[in-house]
Formats: structure tokens, sequence, C-alpha cells
């Protein structure tokens, strides 16, 4: 049952029938909108209160004592709620602890904590997440008391009918189920993947320091990179021969919602396109240097595998839409250009070859070296342009390097704008749409590396605030993400926890958000554009954690 907080004084009846109702019909949002996480001791920490008032005061949790008084700023009109909004701002108060703030007449919000380490358990739960998608074997975790398990899933894959070779069986085993269906999907893997290996990359030693506890913990990969082979070795099953990868391996139809070991429609191979052979050959060179370190062999292995593909790619200049017939599964269709850069980007960072360097460059010419503000599985070019400017080779553009970074920082300078002009300080602003959720988590990325070209701080409070927004401050109230903060989604549209039997869902999944408007998201699970579950949206989540594992500045 979720929790649900109660105004002291509420006659126990009442809880009680808030709490039955609760589980179906969901009650008045809170109007105290913020953080139910917390908040970083020495960052901005506000509230969004959406009804009229003039005071606030933070109460300690433990005792109800007031620890802290402030006047509210406001109101200011949110456009896209169409709400008046006042302001809440505590950021003088820094002392850790568990806390709620009071508005008098208005209420109380969820309970929050200000500490150093407030953001490891989250980080902890959705990294797990990922663990708890792996397809071909038995998973296991608990949370909040549950214990969430299936048995081993689809040791069958894949059928090679789709693509040549008749009713063959090839082993495409392994990685992640892509969200709330059972299907893997190269082209999703690599947005996923590639975020992940960024915050390795970016944040390394932070992310070193927390202990995954999947069965890998204790090897020789840390436990970040081991989660992450899953898939990459699953990715290396998907590339054919001459060095083409498959666009995805999937059952003709979405199977009902049964656990993933029930599903026995038989998958396929669907035929390569380039769109995903270049985000293989990006992922896997990407992963080379990650994993060099630790396994040589394996990152020789990437590297062969990647290489392969690339040629194959140089080999066949022209996009290739894979043939899909037969499927209404994910789609996952995307022009390639994007992919073929952030491909050449990894290859030349990797190997230092002169060719994909000329390959980059020209490519990134060609769209003016443009960062996107909004991006996700089917714009991957940031991914590039970010290894080509944070690059420690020699022999790059001096002009393209500066107009990439001129435009990173106006393109981080415009997500500020926009966190700024909206009344829950949302980053992506006005825009809705299938996964906004993850796409306000991807802006991190533009964020954090506009914080580290140039050390000021309203990029890296606006990284916050993208946090802030998905874990309740936001027109719900709510947490966005399952088992963690105030009243989490209980509904997502994911198979495992519509079928597994236990009330709460699988915990640590962002789900996709409003859409198309900023009021259409409906925490019930057959709504699969506002509720699912994604891979690509966990994947930019877990970055934005990563970023705030350690207090900096
Ligand atoms: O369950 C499917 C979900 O995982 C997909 O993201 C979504 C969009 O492709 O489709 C869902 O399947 C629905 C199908 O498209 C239409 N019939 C109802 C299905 C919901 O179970
Ligand atoms: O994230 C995808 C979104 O951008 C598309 O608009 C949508 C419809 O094609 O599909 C989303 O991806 C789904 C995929 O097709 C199937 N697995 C679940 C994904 C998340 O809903
Ligand atoms: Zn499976």
């Amino acid at each position: 049952m979720r929790t649900r907080i109660q105004n002291p004084g509420t006659p126990l009846h009442v809880a009680l029938l808030a709490c039955c109702l609760a589980a179906s019909v969901h009650a008045a949002p809170v109007a105290v909108r913020l953080n139910s996480i917390g908040f970083l001791s020495n960052f901005p920490k506000q509230a969004s209160v959406a009804a009229p008032g003039t005071n606030f005061a933070v109460i300690r949790q433990s005792d109800s004592a007031v620890v802290f008084r402030g006047a509210l700023s406001g109101p200011r009109t949110n456009s896209d709620t169409g709400e008046a909004l006042w302001t809440a701002d505590f950021s003088g108060f820094n002392t850790p602890g568990a806390y709620q703030i009071e508005v008098p007449g208005v209420g109380r919000s969820a309970p929050f904590r200000i500490g150093s380490d407030i953001y490891l358990e989250p980080f902890y739960v959705v990294t797990r997440g990922m663990y708890l998608w792996r397809c071909g074997t038995a998973v296991r975790g608990t949370h909040g008391g549950h214990t969430y398990a299936h048995a081993v899933c689809h040791t069958n894959d894949a059928w090679m009918d789709y693509v040549g070779g008749g009713h063959v069986r090839m082993d495409a085993n392994g990685g992640w189920h892509d969200a709330g269906d059972y299907n893997k999907y190269v082209v999703n893997a690599g947005v996923t993947v590639g975020c992940l290996l960024r915050a390795w990359v970016d944040f390394e030693p932070a992310i070193r320091r927390v202990g995954l506890d999947i069965p890998e913990s204790g090897g020789p990969l840390p436990d970040f990179l081991a989660e992450i082979r899953w898939e990459l070795d699953w990715l290396l099953r998907m590339q054919a021969t001459n060095g083409a990868v498959y666009h995805k391996v999937s059952t003709r139809d979405f199977c009902p919602f049964i656990m993933p070991e029930h599903e026995k429609d038989e998958r396929y191979f669907v035929p390569w396109g380039s769109a995903a052979t270049a985000d293989f050959v990006a992922m896997l060179a990407m992963a080379s240097r990650c994993y060099r370190p630790f396994d040589a062999a394996y990152a020789d292995r990437l590297l062969a595998a990647a290489r392969l593909s690339y040629r194959f790619l140089r080999e066949n200049p022209s996009h290739h839409s894979p043939d899909q017939r037969g499927f209404s599964t994910g789609g996952y269709g995307t022009r390639d250009p994007d992919d073929r850069l952030w491909a050449a980007a990894e290859m030349w960072e990797t190997t230092g070859d002169a060719i994909a360097l000329r390959d980059f460059e020209e490519r990134a010419r060609a769209i003016n070296g443009r960062v996107d503000i909004n991006w996700d599985w089917g714009e991957v070019a940031n991914l590039g342009l970010l290894t080509y400017l944070f690059s420690e080779r020699s022999g790059r553009d001096g002009e393209l390097v500066a107009v990439i970074r001129s435009n990173l920082l106006a393109s981080a300078d415009a997500i500020v704008r926009a966190r700024d002009d909206h009344g829950y300080a949302r980053p992506l602003g006005t825009r809705y749409y299938w996964g906004c959720n993850g796409g306000v988590a991807r802006q991190v990325l533009v964020l954090q590396a506009a914080y580290r070209l140039t050390g000021e701080k309203r990029y890296r409070e606006t990284s916050a605030d993208a946090l802030n927004h998905l874990f309740g401050r936001n027109v719900f109230g709510r947490s966005y993400v399952t088992g963690l903060g105030f009243e989490p989604p209980m509904h997502p549209h994911d198979r495992r926890s519509g079928a597994d039997g236990i009330a709460p869902p699988w915990p640590g999944y962002l789900v996709g958000g409003p859409n198309p408007r900023a009021r259409d998201w409906h925490d019930v699970e057959e709504d699969y554009r506002t509720n699912e579950i994604a891979i690509n949206w966990n994947g930019a989540l877990i970055y934005a954690l990563a970023a705030f594992l350690e207090p900096a500045p």
C-alpha cells in the first residue's frame, strides 16, 4: 500500500479510507510539491505551492520542530498546467535531516531529506533496475519488504527465419528486456548504453564506490561495468558475419501480461538496419575504452567487432531501414546520420584512426555542430559531439571544436532558461511527448558538460532541477520512479509488475511521463503511452543520479 501523508489530527477512519481509495482512485494531489528524495546541502531548495499562502516553515520530522521559516513568493502562472504557483525557497537551510514543508492553511509537503548522500539509494535502486531487466537468466531482488523475481526466460533466442537461413536458431541470449515488453532492440540499447558509459566516463570514481549486489559483484569488473556487459554480450550476438547488425530480437506481436519465463512465443532476429549497425559500432568502441583497464581481452573483442561493423558501414554508406514486415512490436525506426556520426566519434576516440576522424568531422560540420536540447533514441549525435569535445587526442579541427563548444553552452543556456520559465523548474519547459521524463533526465548530459567546461553553477543547479522535477516537484506532487520517493507509480505498464501478484511494482523504474500535455499522465497499467518504463529512460536517469553521488559544489 502506498504511503500517504496524513495531516496531524486526521481521524483514523478517514485515514484508512484515504489509504484504501488511494489504491484505485488517486486522491487530490498534495499542494506543496517538491523533490521527495530531498536536497543536497548547499544547493538551492524550493517547493512549488499550488494554493495561496503567505508563509511557510520547514518542520523536522522527528519532533515537528520548526527549524526554518520563510515567506512564499509569487504567484506566477505556470502556462502548461494553467496553475498559479507560489514558491517556498529554503535554500538557506542546510542542516542534514528529515523534514517536511508546512504552509499554513494549505498543508504539508511529502517528507524529504537534506544530506550529502541522498542520491545513493536512488542510484542503487535505479541501476539495479537494469539488472532486474536481464533476459536469459533468473533475477531476484528485494525492496520495501517484497522480493521481486523471475525464472530463466527466453533461452531459445532467436530464430533466423526473417534474416535468411530458414527456421534455424542462432544464439541471441542475454541483454535487457526493452521496457514493459520483453523484446530487445539494438537502437534503444544505443542511447541507453551511450548514456551509461558516459556516466562511467564522467563519474567513474563515485560510481565505483556503489556496490550493486549483482551476481558478478566481487569479480574483476566494477559492478557498473559488469551490469552493462550483460547488454554488450548480447549485442555481440546481434552482429552478422559481414558486420551488419540485426535491428532487434522480437516476437511477432506483444505478449499479454505474463512473466517473461512464460512467454513461449517464438522470437526472431529482425533484419539489419544501418542505424542499429552504427549504434553497435559506437557502443562497442566506447565500451572497449572503458573495459580495457579491467579486461584487455574483452576490450580487444569489443573493438574487433566494432571495426568489422564500422568497415561494413563505410562500404554501405546509404541509409538502410530494417525490413520489419511481420512484426507489430517496437519499431525504433530512425534515420542514421546521427548514429553514424556517433560511431565515427567513438571509433576515432578509441583508435585514433584518421578516417574515422574525417568521417566524424564531415558529419559534425554537416549539422553545423548542433547540440540537441531534447534527445532520445532517435537523436544520438550529442553522444558523439561530447566524446569529440572532451577528447584528449590531438588532431581535432580547432574551429569545429569551438563551434561545438559554443553550441553546447548555448543549448545549456536554453535549458536553464526553460527551467527558469517553468513553475516546477522543469528543464524541458513545456515539451511533452512519449517518454519525456527520460528527456528531462537526459538533459543532464548537456548541462553537466557545460558545467565541466565553465564551472558555472547554474548548470549544475539546473541538473538538480531535473531530478527535483522527476521526484515530485511536478503537477502531481509525485515521484515518477517506482519504489522511490512520494506516491511513486503503482501501476506502470510493465508485464512483470502486472503479472507477479505483488501489489507494488518492480522498483527503480522511471515511467514515460505526461503525453501529450502536462497533465496527461495516468498511473494505470493500460496507459503505455504515459506509464510504461524503458531502458533508455532509466539510462538517462542513472546518468543524472550519478552526477550527484558526490556532493560536488
Ligand atoms: O504493451 C505494449 C507496449 O510495451 C508498447 O510500448 C506499446 C507501443 O508499441 O504497445 C503495447 O501493446 C499494445 C499494442 O500496441 C496495442 N494493443 C494493446 C497492447 C497493450 O497490451
Ligand atoms: O520510446 C518510444 C517512443 O519514442 C515512441 O513514440 C513509441 C511508439 O513507437 O515507442 C516507444 O518505445 C516503446 C517501444 O516501441 C516498445 N517497447 C516499449 C517502448 C517504450 O514505450
Ligand atoms: Zn527474457
